[in-house]
């Protein structure tokens, strides 16, 4: 079967790689190394809590040899890929970190994914084998599982968190005996595949190296202040990149910290789960933010270990950032990041204007960035402008898209972001808005062309357009505009049903319907699908364009 290019096109430039290694951000480091060094230096120690299921950092990493040695047993070769979808369960960590010890790679799906996301992430990774949860809020995974390996001839087997079930086999069958060392495999190789957020019909996959990521969270732990005294809760969904990474269960792993992972990011699981094992640091978006702001005002549980509260994914606006301290009682630290690497950190002995104003400044001293007009060329000082960015864990190219690859990838390797961004004289930056087509649902990044794709293939609809609305707790909701074949109609319920039926993530279906004779573009003539956004967003939800 056709392999993956395990080195792909982002290789970063031989005199920027020497840079990155001579400078020690790359370590030369796999993550089944490291889950051997971490083992190592913390063995004792508490590494992880989910549910009932408590255990230290040797016991985690022989959970993760048990997967890895079963999964090696099923067949499955260094450098395949394992499309993994699991809750923030006890399995989470021990199943990736067992994946990855094998020297397998994993790809990472929400456990809000339906039938179109997976088994395009399997499709588009030659996944062999898929691992999932039983069931969460509600949803049974098996029959997704099913799905899945109908459609995808390189998927061979599927393992659910349950008891093996009509051709999906039980998770724990794959617990055998331990392999006693990592696959040797190359740090400048995938480590692992996770899914852009993407204002293209189809996410592209964004590949991380070993390298490129370990750094990414080591210098995380730092930034952030995460020590072994810390206890981390991954409140979010474990397969985005913030709850990885920023710093996140990884990096909060790599110094001896505690990770308690919680099923549901809402206020009454957490507050919960903060008192009883004393979290020192989580991270938001958002509309989480806000809620659990609310809910602090009226809790019973205690909330005095909380020291900082990460908030990312997308703006924070000024108010909200300023009553994170008066309602919460800890700092607020704003993270501006991506999967495709860059992340931004307002620093914690930052004054208080800084933390609250800004999207804070790079990890790296060697993230470069650079903030161009339309046209390309550099904004002046002080000029907002698209950012486009390179540095030791920002990628090089998406996996096997040339295309989004020429789109998003400019001269000298910088990757263009689509957000618009000010840099102010001390470097740090203030995100402004963005020049991309998508629709930033609650930290959700919401393609409008993937969701036009949808509606258009309702025989009642003949054009569709999907704008981002400013909604006061989403931060942004999803409007679609509609226009109906001659003769025909459908209801807003009946068209959502209709989307829902597709197999696609719930968040993606359009919060409001909005239908309109014609799309009216005669007096600009003829404008392309991002112009038409802006006019439809303007005429109904601003004053009338200029
Ligand atoms: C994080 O990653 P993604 O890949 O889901 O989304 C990246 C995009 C950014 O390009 C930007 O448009 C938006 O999300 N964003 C923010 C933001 N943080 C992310 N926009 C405004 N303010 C912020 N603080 O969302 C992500 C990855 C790692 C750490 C944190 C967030």
């Amino acid at each position: 079967m056709a392999k993956i290019m395990t080195k792909p096109t982002q290789i970063w430039p031989d005199d920027l790689a020497a840079t990155y290694r001579a400078k020690g951000y790359w370590r030369n480091v796999t993550f089944g190394m490291w889950l051997d060094e971490i083992a190592g230096r913390f063995g004792p120690r508490l590494a992880m809590v989910a549910g009932d299921s408590r255990m230290t950092y040797a016991e985690l990493r022989t959970e993760a040899q048990r997967y890895a040695g079963g999964l090696l047993a099923s067949g499955l070769e260094p450098c395949d890929r394992v499309l993994v979808q699991l809750p923030n369960s006890a399995r989470f960590l021990p199943v990736v970190l067992g994946i990855m010890y094998a020297g397998l790679i994993p790809v990472y799906a929400l456990p809000a994914h339906r039938e179109r996301e997976v088994v395009h992430l399997a499709s588009g990774s030659d996944a062999r084998a898929m691992i999932c949860a039983a069931r969460h809020e509600g949803f049974e995974y098996a029959p997704l599982a099913r799905q899945a390996l109908a459609a995808c001839p390189a998927l061979k087997t599927a393992y659910h968190d349950g008891p093996a079930c009509d051709g999906v086999a039980a998770l724990d069958s794959l617990l055998s005996a331990p392999l006693a060392t990592p696959t040797p495999v190359d740090p400048c190789d995938v480590a692992f595949l996770q899914i852009s957020g993407g204002t293209t019909g189809f996410p592209k996959l964004i590949p991380r190296t070993h390298n490129d990521y370990i750094y990414s969270f080591e210098a995380s732990a730092g930034i952030c202040g995460v020590t072994q005294d810390s206890v981390f809760l991954t409140a979010l969904p474990a397969a985005h990149n913030f709850p990885m990474s920023s710093p996140g269960y990884f990096g909060a792993l790599s110094v001896g910290a505690t990770v308690v992972m919680s099923l549901s990011p809402a206020p009454d699981a957490c507050f919960a789960l903060i008192e009883a094992e004393r979290v020192t640091h989580t991270g938001l978006v958002p509309p989480l933010a806000l809620l659990w702001m609310q809910a602090a005002a009226k809790t019973g549980h205690d909330l005095s270990s909380l020291q900082v509260l990460g908030v990312g994914g997308a703006k924070f606006t000024p108010e909200s950032a300023a009553r994170v301290r008066p309602t919460l009682g800890c700092t607020l630290q704003q993270v501006f990041g991506m999967a495709e690497g860059l992340v931004n950190y307002t620093r914690l002995d930052d004054p208080d204007e800084v933390i609250v104003n800004t999207q804070g400044r790079p990890i790296s001293p060697d993230d470069e960035i650079l903030l161009l007009r339309e046209d390309g060329t550099p904004v002046s000082e002080g000029e907002p402008g698209i950012l486009h960015t390179r540095g030791p864990y920002t990628i090089r190219a998406y996996y096997n898209a040339p295309e989004a690859n020429r789109r998003s990838f400019i001269e000298g390797g910088y990757y263009c972001t689509g957000d618009i961004v000010k840099r102010r004289p001390d470097g740090y930056l203030e995100v402004q808005g963005r020049s991309g087509d998508h629709i930033n649902r609650a930290g959700e990044k919401v393609s409008a062309e993937e969701i036009e794709d949808h509606l258009l293939a309702h025989e009642a609809v003949f054009d569709a357009a999907v704008v981002a609305v400013p909604d006061p707790f989403l931060g942004e909701r999803s409007c679609a505009f509609v226009v109906t074949e001659e003769g025909k109609s459908v209801t807003p319920p009946a068209l959502k049903a209709f989307i829902r039926a597709r197999g696609i993530a719930e968040f993606k279906v359009p919060d409001q319907i909005i239908f309109t004779e014609a799309f009216e573009t005669t007096a600009v003539g003829k404008v392309d699908r991002k112009s038409l956004r802006q006019i439809l967003k303007d005429k109904h939800f601003n004053k009338e364009p200029a």
